[in-house]
């Protein structure tokens, strides 16, 4: 399973090609234009299994990263600000890592 099964190549290119630049990324946004917002949550789940690389049943900072990577092998790494901001919006629980809950960004509130 690959996330190009899940979401359309298309879509994660616009959504690629949308958070070039450093410092531009936004969850959120990201989310939206990739489809990944409108995917059922077992399909988000597999999205979130390809994102645990090393299956820890989390998602670290360090896997965080290179979350861009994993939908293209190209895409640039997450910048510190960008990651630590990303992680912050996703981590319920304030335990420094996320978790599959975690994964259900859409609902996450925070600037567009
Ligand atoms: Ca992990």
């Amino acid at each position: 399973m690959s996330i190009s099964d899940i979401l359309s190549p298309p879509d994660i290119a616009a959504a690629l090609r949308d958070c070039q630049a450093p410092e531009s990324f936004n969850h959120k946004k990201f989310f939206q234009i990739s489809g990944m917002s409108k995917k059922s949550s077992n399909q988000v789940k597999e999205i979130f299994r390809i994102l645990d690389n090393d299956q820890s049943g989390f998602i670290e900072e360090e896997e965080l990263k290179y979350f861009l990577q994993r939908f293209e092998c190209g895409a640039r790494v997450l910048t510190t600000t960008e990651t630590k901001t990303f992680l912050a919006a996703a981590d319920h629980d304030g335990d420094g890592k996320i978790g599959a809950e975690g994964m259900d960004l859409a609902e996450v509130e925070g600037p567009m």
